[in-house]
């Protein structure tokens, strides 16, 4: 790939992959969207009238494998991800793929088979708060050794409303499995229990989740707990808290400026997660891009995407038991060491 612009095809084009359109022509380098994919055409052509007139397709596997895209980025339903990847990887095509990877640790598996079979990693997972500053200035800091050990650490992630029926699996695998991978990443260790608590949202169906907290165990022995609201009302905040033996680290959860007036101590808290991390998906999708003119991947991989499975599905486990279920993974392929 020379000097011309990376030709970036989009397969869904809802909230999510909007952004990431808009970031993709708007604000990276390198980079320009020739197509794009979602079930809803009205809401393709939509978008691609906004990129110059991209190529609209309502199938997938043909928008991957039209010579003219360069790389795929994956922001469809949660559910499609896993094989979407795996048309990428067998096309040789490079791929953001949104998080979740997957929706069970199978398909997360069947994921990291194919890039393995392809040899190099082409895959990079939608984490994005790896790209967040306020979480970066804390692992900085953690890593330069600034509290000590690491002994607990909290995640705390606020939603303001959601209007789709959650149920607790569907909360674990779509929202906490940001926090699970931020826990690990964070953290530097992987979890060896989870154990899930939750408050349905509806008292008539057990399964909704409005309120969700996953207590876990880390292979060092430090303990976590993921503490999740989908319904706040108030707005969306996402913190991240580490406890260590000799102090604590917070990150700076507002962005928006202290107002004291009247006696009154207030700061704007933002409504959804575009306002609360816009430079972070910016950062994410140029490190994308620069990796891939680079001939590299880069940021999360899709081991971490399986391994986030692997303890959201622990999790799950402990919703049908009532009890801490270990995680079982399998050994780390040299690969993505
Ligand atoms: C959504 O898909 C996201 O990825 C947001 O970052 C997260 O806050 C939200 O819970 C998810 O549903």
């Amino acid at each position: 790939m020379g000097s011309e612009n990376t030709k970036v095809g989009v397969i869904g084009t809802g909230a999510i992959g909007g952004v990431h359109t808009e970031n993709l022509m708007r604000r990276t380098l390198g980079a320009t969207v020739v197509a794009v994919m979602d079930i809803d055409q009205e809401r393709a052509n939509a978008v691609a009238a906004g990129c110059g007139g991209a190529r609209v397709y309502a199938d997938a596997g043909e928008l991957i494998s039209d010579p003219t895209v360069d790389a795929v980025l994956i922001a469809s339903t949660d559910h499609t991800h896993a094989d979407f990847a795996i048309a990428c990887l067998e096309a040789g095509k490079p791929v953001l793929c949104e998080k979740p990877l997957a929706t069970t640790m199978i398909d997360a598996e069947r994921v990291v088979r194919a890039e393995l079979a392809v040899g190099r990693r082409l895959l990079q997972v939608g984490f994005m708060r790896e790209y967040d500053h306020a979480h970066r200035d804390l692992v900085d800091l953690l890593q330069g050794g600034a509290i000590g050990a690491a002994l607990k650490f909290r995640g705390v992630h606020i939603n303001p409303v959601f209007r789709r029926k959650l149920t607790i699996e569907s909360v674990i695998t779509n929202s906490l499995i940001h926090d699970i991978h931020s826990a690990r990443w964070i953290m530097g260790d992987e979890i060896r229990s989870a154990y899930v608590q939750w408050a349905p949202a509806d008292p008539a169906r057990p399964r909704s989740a409005r309120l969700a907290d996953i207590q876990v165990i880390f292979e060092s022995g430090a303990i976590g707990s993921l503490e999740y609201n989908g319904d706040s009302g108030y707005g969306y905040e996402v913190t991240v808290e580490v406890t260590g033996e000799t102090g604590r680290l917070t990150t700076a959860s507002h962005p928006s400026p202290a107002l004291r007036q009247s006696g009154t101590l207030s700061r704007a808290i933002t409504p959804n997660w575009p306002e609360r991390f816009p430079q972070a998906y910016v950062d994410e999708v140029q490190d994308w891009i620069d990796a891939i003119r680079r001939n590299e991947a880069t940021g999360p991989s899709a081991w971490d995407g399986y391994m986030s499975l692997v303890v959201a599905q622990a999790a799950i486990r402990s919703a049908e038991t009532g009890k801490p279920q270990p995680t079982n993974a399998g050994d780390k392929p040299p690969m993505y060491h």
